[in-house]
């Protein structure tokens, strides 16, 4: 299906009005079945012109479904990819208000702060590791603007990946050849108790896996990431719904803690 651009307009409206109003919507593809990947991507060009309209500016990028946990607890199997724009990064320590959020979970993530670009196609986890400036700990806070959380591939990358709120902070790591990101474990607890844990390689084997797909997926379009880029490779366990009240701790073996408070 290759939609028109009067369809992608209402469509990314669509979905910016559902998250400001912090209303959830119906599935786009119940009105669109055939919509295809390359549709939903240039929905999710239709979010980021109307943000960019507004003023905000797009700080960061993100992969998501990455883990098999994740792909498992979504019920698909394939990466997706979103952008980070500026009024979703909250400040370590500071509280999310839960009020302007439909159902919001949270993942535990490592992220990558590039020092040169990365340009695919053919990029790997060494080509991502020597543009790589440091790794550093990041809690995303996700919040489908669909129903019931529920979703296909194609709505929710139009959603633009349930990009929300995220939090980076803890330790930042450049001597990356002393850090096994396969092996670092990350224990991640709400109000007190442990909820999940896991190991980096969760994340397509090395959460560097990840920043490289992205850069093939940008490839196709024509663009890169620059130097300086802030790239979250997504949740290493399964989503865990927070609510106003819950307290979020994730322990990040050499990367320290992330504190994150819902009210
Ligand atoms: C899609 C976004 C997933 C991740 O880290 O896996 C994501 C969703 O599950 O709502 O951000
Ligand atoms: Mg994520």
């Amino acid at each position: 299906m290759k939609l028109d651009t009067a369809s992608i307009a209402a469509l990314a409206e669509q979905l910016e009005a559902a998250e400001l109003g912090a209303q959830a919507t119906t599935k786009i593809t119940d009105a669109y079945p055939g919509l295809d990947w390359d549709d939903a991507y240039a929905i999710q060009d239709g979010i980021r012109r109307r943000k960019e309209a507004q003023g905000h500016r797009v700080i960061g990028y993100k992969a998501g479904l990455t883990s098999r946990a994740k792909m498992q607890q979504m019920g698909v199997s394939t990466p997706v990819f979103g952008l980070l724009f500026d009024y979703m990064k909250v400040p370590e320590g500071s509280n999310v208000d839960t009020g302007a959020l439909i159902h919001p979970r949270i993942e535990a993530e490592v992220a990558f702060v590039l020092k040169r670009p990365l340009r695919g196609p053919g990029c790997h986890i060494g080509s991502v590791m020597a543009a790589t400036d440091f790794v550093m700990p990041a809690v995303e806070v996700i919040d489908s603007r669909y129903q019931n959380f529920r979703f296909d591939l194609q709505s929710v990358i139009a959603d633009n990946t349930s990009a929300s709120r995220f939090v980076a902070g803890g330790r930042r790591v450049s001597e990356l050849a002393g850090l096994d990101l396969r092996t670092l474990g990350i224990v991640l607890e709400k109000n007190g108790e442990i909820v999940a844990l896991a190991a980096g390689a969760a994340v397509l084997g090395h959460p560097a896996a990840a920043v490289a797909m992205l850069a093939n997926h940008l490839a196709l379009r024509g663009e890169e990431l620059p130097a300086g880029s802030f790239i979250m490779t997504g949740g290493i366990t399964e989503a865990i719904p927070v609510a106003a009240g819950d307290t979020i701790n994730v322990r990040f073996q050499e990367l320290g803690n992330l504190s994150i408070r819902f009210t």
